[in-house]
């Protein structure tokens, strides 16, 4: 194992013993939701993988160690020092490293590092995309190409109506990467299960997927999938509200000259609070769906 990780003891225990583990991130914690609720949410979606039957992996680095699995202070120091921690991806790990730095890891960074300590199965809520107006600033999440190269599962809620969602699915199809809608004929759109676009894919079941990635495994494909779970029904919002706040947040964004890394942390906290914190509940609770259904997947794996 390499030099740089720290299992916890439970994640090294469940590796060991072939128990099913799910990774988590942390730029979700300092940079997708706001102090305590931030962490509140971090402690519920690890229960929530215990009671379907797994072991949660919250993953992170800390004084530049590449932590699998972290203390209730150690997601209490987290959630706390929110913006202050560098959002970190693929390009910034070895310098944080390097340099024993703190490190919020984002999916790609958290794929990486899951890939790293054995893990296949990995919760998040939205993954970067292909922003709006890409087509002249380029500004394309690194997430994406990470399916291409690292083999990890990522259960999330489809993605964030702040990115171009046709766009996304045409650089996701043209990549390589399958996306498989959950019990549904649509690619679900984060806060609403429908964004009007088609699902590549649709898959019906825990075991249907675990048995999919086992045989990409088996056929020797590198890469990832995406699994698109829809936000329950009883919890998803209003669209017409949802997207006027998305179209606030980004012309505010353009009129600020906010770019690079900065634009996804600026977009979810503009629209949080142009949705006085429902945008926020319904997060939280798509959250813990898809850490449900992870744990299901993690366990017909094997
Ligand atoms: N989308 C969300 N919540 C998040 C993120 C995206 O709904 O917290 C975070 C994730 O960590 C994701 C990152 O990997 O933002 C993408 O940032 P960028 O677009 O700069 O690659
Ligand atoms: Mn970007």
């Amino acid at each position: 194992m390499n030099r740089y990780l720290d299992l916890s003891p439970e994640v090294k225990e469940a590796l060991e013993n072939n128990k099913p583990v799910v990774a988590l991130e942390s730029t979700i914690i300092s940079h997708g939701m706001p102090y305590p609720k931030n962490v509140q949410t971090a402690v519920a979606v690890e229960n929530k993988i215990r009671e379907n039957g797994a072991v949660p992996a919250t993953i992170a680095i800390i004084k530049g160690r590449l932590k699998v699995g972290l203390t209730p202070d150690e997601l209490e120091y987290f959630g706390k020092k929110g913006l202050a921690i560098t959002k970190t991806s693929r390009r910034d790990i070895p310098m944080i490293v390097a340099k024993g730095e703190d490190g919020a890891t984002t999916v790609a960074a958290t794929m990486i590092i899951a890939a790293m300590a054995g893990i296949q199965v990995f919760a998040t809520g939205g993954i970067g995309g292909v922003h709006r107006g890409a087509e002249t600033t380029m500004d394309i999440s690194a997430d994406l190409d990470e399916f291409t190269k690292t083999p990890v599962l990522v259960v999330c809620a489809g993605a964030k109506a702040i990115l171009d969602l046709n766009l996304t699915m045409e650089y996701l199809e043209t990549k390589g990467v399958p996306v498989f809608c959950y019990q549904t004929d649509e690619l679900p759109a984060f806060y609403t299960r429908k964004s009007g676009i088609k699902a590549p894919f649709r898959a019906d079941s825990p075991e249907e997927l675990a048995r999919i990635w086992s045989t990409k495994r088996e056929l020797g494909i590198q890469g990832g999938f995406i699994v698109a779970n829809p936000i329950p029904e009883a919890y998803s919002m209003d669209p017409k509200r949802i997207n006027a706040a998305i179209d606030e947040a980004i012309s505010e964004m353009n009129k600020l000259g906010i770019h690079g890394k900065e634009t996804t942390p600026y977009l979810l906290d503009k629209v949080q609070k142009l949705t006085g914190g429902d945008s926020l509940e319904s997060n939280i609770k798509l959250v813990l769906n898809n850490a449900a259904l992870a744990a299901k997947i993690a366990k017909g794996i094997r």
